[in-house]
């Protein structure tokens, strides 16, 4: 092991070589690869742009979209999930979205270990740390997170069909709300993602790309690391469609691997 990293590891209360408790202490895998990506940036902090997507929010108990059979009510997330569907039986879409919104207001679903290790990242990074999100949630800024882009919308606003008038909402929405013109304001399948100049800068200007918790099955997201220069982490239960196109992998739950990654970050950076 580097030294360095040995260092980082010993004063994270982790004292066995990484190889030796990779199946003991799962930290010791996230020092490990941290000090590895800090010896490929050397002297340099660049700005950190990390992609995230529904493995993230797993852990604070909302579903992820293609695991367990990645069916809803029957339906494939590529069959609800767009204009055409909406067209169709916008009951039904509707209904998907006032479940998940209702579902993001209990009680019990709450940001994760990953989620406050990013925004914890945030504010202590001597340069940018951008989240660029999937996810619809508002976790990362329930988090603390401020520099958050959703590029597929947020699951507490509505569009106006319409004039494009974007509005907070946090109660059901269906064809009867305000004028009837509604609709969840959510970047469907067929439709451009948010923001996507500042998102094409935000990824050349990076240096590190960190990428938490998506299945890399759709695009652009799934296109964003090969975009990016410098050094890359994929964070996933398992590996995925773009694994390979990673320089590191870190396998495990996210709140269980980003924790100890960030903190050994954070002490390099002072
Ligand atoms: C854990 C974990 C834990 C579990 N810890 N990990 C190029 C090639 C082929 C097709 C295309 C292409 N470019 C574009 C397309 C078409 C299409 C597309 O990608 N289709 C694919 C099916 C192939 N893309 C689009 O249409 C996009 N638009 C576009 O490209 O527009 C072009 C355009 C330009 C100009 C004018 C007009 C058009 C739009 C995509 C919109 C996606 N929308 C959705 C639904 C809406 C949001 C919502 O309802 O929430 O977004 S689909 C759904 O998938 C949702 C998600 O954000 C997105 C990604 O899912 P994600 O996050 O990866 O979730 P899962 O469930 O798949 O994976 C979870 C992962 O977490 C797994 O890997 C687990 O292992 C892991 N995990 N627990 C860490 N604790």
């Amino acid at each position: 092991m580097h030294l360095r990293s040995l260092d980082i590891a010993s004063s994270l209360g982790v004292h066995r070589s990484c190889a030796a408790a990779r199946h003991i202490l799962p930290t010791v895998d996230s020092v490990c690869t941290a000090n590895a990506v800090l010896r490929e940036l050397g002297d340099n902090r660049p700005p950190i742009v990390i992609l995230t997507g529904a493995g993230i929010s797993a852990e604070s108990g909302l579903m992820t979209f293609r695991g367990n059979g990645g069916l809803w009510e029957g339906h494939r997330v590529e069959d609800v999930a767009t204009p055409e569907a909406f067209m169709r039986n916008p009951e039904l879409v509707h209904r998907f979205y006032n479940e998940r919104r209702s579902r993001l207001q209990a009680a019990d679903v709450e940001p994760n270990a990953a989620h406050m290790a990013l925004a914890m990242l945030e504010s202590r990074w001597p340069t940018s740390v951008t989240v660029i999100t999937q996810n619809v949630d508002n976790l990362h800024e329930r988090g603390g997170s401020a520099n958050v882009i959703h590029m597929h919308g947020e699951l507490m606003k509505i569009r106006h069909a319409d004039t494009g008038e974007v509005r907070h909402w946090q109660v059901d929405c269906d064809a009867t709300t305000l004028d009837g013109r509604w609709r969840p304001h959510i970047v469907w399948f067929g439709e451009a993602i948010l923001e996507p100049e500042i998102i094409t800068e935000t990824l050349r200007a990076a240096g590190l790309f960190l990428c938490i918790g998506t299945a890399g099955q759709v695009y652009p997201a799934a296109g964003f690391v090969h975009e990016t220069v410098g050094a890359s982490v994929e964070f996933n239960i398992e590996p995925t469609a773009i694994t390979a196109a990673f320089g590191h992998s870190l396998h495990g739950p996210a709140a269980a691997t980003l924790p100890g990654f960030v903190e050994a970050l954070m002490m390099a950076a002072g």
